[in-house]
């Protein structure tokens, strides 16, 4: 950056937080788009004068409501719940749903800003949202996140439909949760509309979509290693999480015929030495998607559990994030670099702090970030709605082969927008670049709006 480049940069920090003081996750994820896209906004007169960048990073509105449920026990409970629509310049409004006792406003707009980037890399027609609720679906029975599930759509149905808003899983919103939205939906509304992805595969869920955060994922870092002359056979992987996105990384990883050597939950990882086989890798998802266990429960042979820890102190190729956000600092990044590691490919969204991003720029390893190695889910989401809307359901073997060319589409935009002078592809300025010029290019089409 310039001297000049840097001056409108911090200016334009400076107003963000601002008009947004204490939000530092939505504020980390401005500043990492607005790091990047900046010599290309100054370049650009007609974006500049239209105040493209201060729109949007502006959600067209926040929706905020109480959700109140009763317990098993008869007792009367509320939670917070949010929906942000972001932008919906390329198409409706599009991203996941969140449950967590983390969840604040901060959040779900930092998520809800990536989102937008994410969906315009997929080349469909989806424009960025996010939405959640600080609800714990973890120490609940089932019929209490079913009541939860009811009683949030009570007010979210309002703001949603298949060409206005359609929300989808993310932490703690899974198939079950999905249902029980979905059924009461469709009791408010009398209609069966594809207002939500995700969906079983019997009430027009697509094929793949489960795994598809999981396998994009690996998709997209097999095109980052050819890019640089690097396969990913053999190579050590080191994945963290054990929810939806890790569980199908690390299979399709095994497929690939890399070694997985960690998974992790947020009491602990587990070092697996010699690499997952099949046999736990199916243990390990009964235990996670059908008992709702933790990785402590696991006992197979050559695993060891590391209470309390992260799993980036274990030596490795690859580091796959994909449990949350901020979950690689800055000391775990240095370990990894003096560890040999060659490339980070974030399942997650925003995994890796600013410091940490910085270590891995400085050691040369290639970073693919969130917004483009975990487009998978949200592609097949776009395509469980085109789905829906023609009233037919493609085969798994289809769905997998778009699945497959849109991650490498993503891969060439990063290549496009990020490749820097020695040949090597900056991967989060060209994944930023690539997102956000087509959004800037639409607003600045509609006007004052
Ligand atoms: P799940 O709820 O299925 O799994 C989340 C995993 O991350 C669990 O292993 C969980 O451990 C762990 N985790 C959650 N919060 C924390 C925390 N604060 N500290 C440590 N570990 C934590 O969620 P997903 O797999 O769906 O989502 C994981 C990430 O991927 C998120 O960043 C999400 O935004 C992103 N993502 C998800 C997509 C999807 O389609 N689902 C699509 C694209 C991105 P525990 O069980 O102990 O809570
Ligand atoms: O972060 C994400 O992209 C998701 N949680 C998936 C969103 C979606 O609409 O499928």
């Amino acid at each position: 950056m310039t001297s000049a480049e840097q001056k409108e940069f911090d200016q334009f920090m400076q107003g963000l937080k601002k008009r947004n003081p204490h939000e530092t996750e939505f504020q980390q994820a401005v500043h990492e788009v607005a790091l990047s896209v900046m010599p290309w906004y100054l370049q650009h007169d007609e974006f500049r004068k239209a105040q493209i960048l201060e729109r949007v990073t502006e959600p067209d509105r926040i929706i905020t409501f109480r959700v109140t449920w009763m317990t098993d026990e008869g007792e009367i409970r509320a939670n917070r719940a949010w929906r942000v629509q972001f932008n919906n310049s390329l198409g409706p409004y599009k991203g996941g749903l969140r449950f967590h006792p983390s969840v604040t406003q901060s959040v779900l707009k930092f998520l809800g800003f990536e989102q937008i980037f994410k969906n315009s890399l997929t080349g469909l027609p989806m424009g960025g949202a996010k939405g959640g609720s600080n609800f714990n679906p973890k120490d609940k029975s089932q019929n209490e996140v079913m009541r939860f599930c009811q009683s949030m759509m009570i007010e979210l149905h309002r703001h949603i439909g298949e060409d206005i808003d359609v929300p989808a899983g993310d932490i703690g919103v899974g198939g079950r949760e999905i249902s029980y939205l979905f059924g009461q939906y469709m009791r408010l509304e009398n209609r069966w509309s594809g207002v939500l992805t995700g969906k079983g595969l019997s009430f027009g869920g697509s094929a793949v979509r489960k795994e598809a955060t999981g396998w994009g994922c690996v998709y997209f870092c097999e095109s980052m290693l050819q890019q640089h002359n690097e396969s990913i056979e053999g190579k050590k992987v080191a994945v963290s999480g054990s929810g939806n996105v890790a569980l199908y990384a690390a299979q399709k990883l095994i497929h690939k015929g890399a070694k997985v050597v960690t998974l992790s939950d947020s009491k602990g990882f587990i070092h697996i030495k010699d690499g997952l086989t099949e046999e736990q890798w199916e243990e390990i998802r009964t235990l996670k998607e059908k008992q709702r266990g933790r990785l402590s429960e696991f006992k197979g042979s050559g695993i060891e559990y590391h209470k309390g820890e992260r799993p980036w102190s274990i030596a490795c190729d690859i580091a796959m994030p994909c449990a949350t956000q901020n979950e690689l600092e800055e000391a775990g990044a240095k370990t990894l670099v003096k560890n040999g590691v060659i490339a980070v490919c974030e399942g997650a969204n925003m995994p890796t702090t600013f410091q940490a991003i910085s270590t891995f720029r400085e050691h040369g390893v290639l970073h693919a970030p969130g917004k483009a190695s975990n487009a998978g889910g949200v592609a097949v989401s776009g395509l469980e709605q085109s789905q829906n809307a023609m009233r037919i359901s493609w085969s798994p073997e289809e769905v997998d082969q778009r699945l497959r060319d849109i991650m490498k589409n993503i891969h060439r935009r990063c290549v496009e927008e990020g490749t820097t002078e020695n040949g090597r592809v900056d991967y989060i300025d060209g994944s930023n670049i690539g997102g956000f010029k087509k959004v800037a290019e639409a607003m600045l089409a509609y006007g004052a709006v």
